[in-house]
């Protein structure tokens, strides 16, 4: 059943299985007898929810449906449209967490910066992490995320020199960061690719394209806390006086000096 009663904000939406008293009152019958209120739970959504793609939400209206896309990465009437940049070589964006929050960065740099302190804790300490986005290019490596902190921890999603993807995580407690090569193809072919991370403390999962889910283990002697998490780079990671910029940085296999994070 769906509608509401007019003249007031009501209930929109749909109410089923009427029972009271182990009586079940028909509520069809007296649908269809009052305004606003049709027979039958369709309601929009049912018709045409499938036209939200890309895991938008479809919303009920008074008159008609909208399309809910504040959780995906896209945007429209229908979240088809991509929000994305395009980044030339060199260049980065960075997001910073908790504490940034005002800060401008150094201006030396083509670089922008957006706070989004707003939305964590002024001192964030993850236990997991979910993290979802596409990319496409041609040039290996490069990095593509990297998430720093005001500790030793960090994580980085990076292409390889060959064009596969490969994850890295300190979490503190590992002599070498924890690193996963996902798998042998090559990304850096131009095509777009969706990444999906998902980390619950020691179990991360990753899944890239419509491939199945890889899970991997974080070790016994890892630590399982993201701690502090400071700054979000998309592209490149910058720092003060040091522009750690690809491809040089990422084909070292030291390429993220621990005190990187410290510097920043
Ligand atoms: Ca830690």
């Amino acid at each position: 059943m769906t509608g509401a009663a007019s003249g007031q904000r009501g209930f929109l939406g749909c109410i089923r299985a009427l029972r009271m008293n182990g009586v079940t009152l028909d509520l069809e019958e007296r649908a269809k007898v009052t305004p606003g209120v049709k027979a039958g739970c369709s309601g929009h959504c049912t018709s045409y929810g499938m036209y939200c793609r890309n895991g938008g939400k479809c919303v009920e209206k008074y008159n008609g449906y909208s399309c809910d896309c504040s959780a995906t990465a896209y945007d429209g009437p229908f979240c088809t449209k991509d929000i994305g940049g395009f980044f030339e070589a060199g260049t980065l964006v960075k997001y910073s967490f908790g504490s940034e929050v005002g800060n401008v960065a150094p201006s030396s740099d083509r670089d922008a910066q957006i706070s989004v302190g707003e939305l964590t804790p002024r001192e964030t300490n993850l236990m997991r992490e979910d993290l979802a986005f596409s990319f496409s290019t041609s040039t290996a490596p490069s990095m593509l995320v990297y998430v720093s902190s005001h500790t030793q921890d960090y994580m980085a999603v990076v292409l390889r020199q060959n064009g596969t993807l490969q994850l890295r995580y300190d979490l503190g407690g590992l002599k070498e960061p924890f690193v996963v090569d996902v798998d042998q193809r090559n990304l850096a072919n131009g095509q777009p690719h969706t990444v999906n991370i998902s980390r619950v403390e020691r179990s991360i999962h990753i899944q890239l394209d419509h491939y199945p889910t890889a899970t991997y283990s974080l070790p016994e002697s890892s630590d399982t806390e993201f701690n502090l998490v400071k700054t979000l780079f998309l592209g490149k990671v910058f720092g003060n006086y040091t522009c750690h910029s690809l491809p040089a940085a990422v084909s070292k296999p030291s390429w993220l000096p621990h005190s990187l994070g410290q510097r920043q």
